[in-house]
């Protein structure tokens, strides 16, 4: 019977992308305090009430979604620059790109009866095919303990090298079990789905995705998050929504690093940047000192 492997939060960034590269999945135990899982599930429960359940084939009848969490959330600004979700990102989304930026935040609440979700590839999203590196990754934090019962993912360890039309057997799907506050991890190959909630109580969970900086993000951040509070974040977050340069001069604004929009710098004053790979700068420079050899 498949399993998923879990984690201390003291286990280093080694080990855990180890686990990653063979399993596509993983889960870092107690990474939130039970302060921080109450906090972000109290700045959650107002929109929560506010929001009608889904009502689609994927998205399911009985569950309920809330997106742009960095705006809704401060405790969900801090898990997307958390450390280790961080090692795993860098150590994946690198081989694919020079920058990554967050994909989408969900907050996820399957109710009592919904069944479970198609087992899919969130990776579908991005229309190409990619072996040799992850286009995006997930993390889904429990706000609720997860359990078989109440619906705790679906996730088929391994899924990630197969060939994308080999379906899943019963005997190789297995649930992302954990404590409220713990994060499981999969990459964005790896076949996955909603359990079912054969409880009497919501389950709720907070997916944050992260994918290639050269790729659109599936929620566009510059759009769900005001530009006014972007302004109060850290420089990393700011990097996270998008504003930043994947060289070559891919993002520029105004022919500048969009940050600039944020700490004031930016000038619309026709002053065009190049924001180069260093790899590239002496074969430009070779050729302009050729030009004037000439
Ligand atoms: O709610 C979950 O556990 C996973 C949901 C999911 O995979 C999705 O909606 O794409
Ligand atoms: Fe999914």
């Amino acid at each position: 019977m498949a399993e998923v492997v879990s984690v201390k939060p003291s286990t280093g960034m080694p080990v855990i992308n180890e686990i990653l590269e063979k399993e596509g999945c993983v889960v870092i135990e107690d990474v939130l305090s039970p302060n921080e899982v109450r906090a972000v599930a109290a700045e959650l429960a107002p929109h929560f009430e506010a929001a009608p359940n889904c009502a689609g084939d994927f998205y399911g009848y009985v569950t309920k979604r809330l997106s742009g969490l960095i705006a809704k959330s401060s405790t969900c600004r801090s898990m997307a620059i958390n450390p280790a979700v961080l090692g795993v990102m860098d150590h994946f989304l690198l081989k694919g790109c020079r920058g990554y930026h967050l994909n989408l935040t969900q907050a996820i609440q399957i109710g009592p009866g919904e069944p479970a979700q198609v087992i899919h590839r969130d990776d579908l999203m991005f229309n190409f095919t990619h072996p040799e590196f992850e286009a995006m990754i997930n993390t889904m934090w429990a706000v609720d303990d997860f359990t078989q019962e109440n619906g705790a993912t679906h996730v088929v360890p391994g899924s990630h090298t197969w060939p994308l039309e080999r379906i899943a057997q019963p005997h190789e799907i297995t649930q992302g079990v954990m404590k409220a506050g713990s994060v499981l991890i999969w990459l964005g190959s790896l076949q996955h789905g909603g359990g079912a909630n054969r409880s009497k109580r919501p389950r709720t969970g907070i997916v944050q995705s992260y994918c290639l900086g050269w790729l659109r993000q599936a929620e566009p951040q510059f759009l769900a998050v005001p530009v006014e509070i972007v302004r109060e974040f850290p420089e990393r977050l700011q990097r996270l929504l998008g504003y930043f340069v994947h060289e070559p001069n891919l993002g520029s604004l105004e022919g500048q690093d969009p940050i600039g929009l944020l700490t004031g710098k930016l000038k619309v004053d026709g002053h065009f940047q190049e924001f180069l790979p260093e790899e590239v700068k002496p074969m430009l420079a070779e050729y302009r000192a050729s030009l004037k050899a000439a």
